[in-house]
């Protein structure tokens, strides 16, 4: 396992539309491996693999509150097959955008179908803050992230800030 850099908006890898799975072999298990380690470090809820510069459509997610009920999942080509008429508000933040917080509207609860680490097709449904982050993970396997939901007044606010927090890495 190996924890891998993550990726900070803006990035051109972070705009693009990722590729499907063929088959579940063992780079996806290592890269899965990756992805949660990475996630649980950061520490995020979440992280898709675009995050990490691999343009595949992969991401890992563990909602759990309690450090003794971790629940790693593995989402391998996801879509959402069902989303409900009720929305919710949350306020998101992204690994890739550091330290900004906003509240996106999405579809309360969704059901989505995915290939599991073994590679069998599992549909399950998401309600709370896990379908917050389903739907927040699947944008990022098609190159958006959460302040695309936003006006491009706070968008383009957010983008600066990034570009100079970036600058002050490059530096170090
Ligand atoms: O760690 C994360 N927290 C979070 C909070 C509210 C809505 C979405 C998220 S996902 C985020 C990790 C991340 O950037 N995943 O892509
Ligand atoms: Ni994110």
């Amino acid at each position: 396992m190996s924890l891998r850099p993550i990726l900070i908006h803006p990035d051109p890898r972070l705009k693009k539309v990722c590729a499907p799975f063929e088959g579940v072999d063992s780079a996806a298990r290592r890269l899965a491996d990756d992805m949660l380690e990475t996630m649980y470090d950061a520490p995020g809820i979440g992280l898709a693999a675009p995050q990490i510069g691999q343009l595949q459509r992969m991401f890992v997610m563990d909602c759990s509150s309690r450090e003794e009920d971790a629940e790693p999942m593995v989402l391998i080509n996801p879509v959402v097959t069902w989303k409900s008429d009720e929305l919710n508000v949350y306020e998101e933040g992204c690994l890739s955008i550091p330290e900004q917080y906003e509240e996106v509207t999405r579809p309360a609860e969704v059901k989505v179908r995915f290939l599991d680490l073994d590679g069998v097709m599992v549909e399950r449904r998401f309600c709370g803050l896990s379908a917050t982050c389903v739907q927040h993970e699947i944008d990022h396997l098609d190159g958006r992230l959460f302040i695309d939901y936003l006006s491009r007044i706070k968008r383009s606010m957010i983008t600066k800030k990034m570009k100079k927090l970036k600058a002050e890495r490059a530096l170090l």
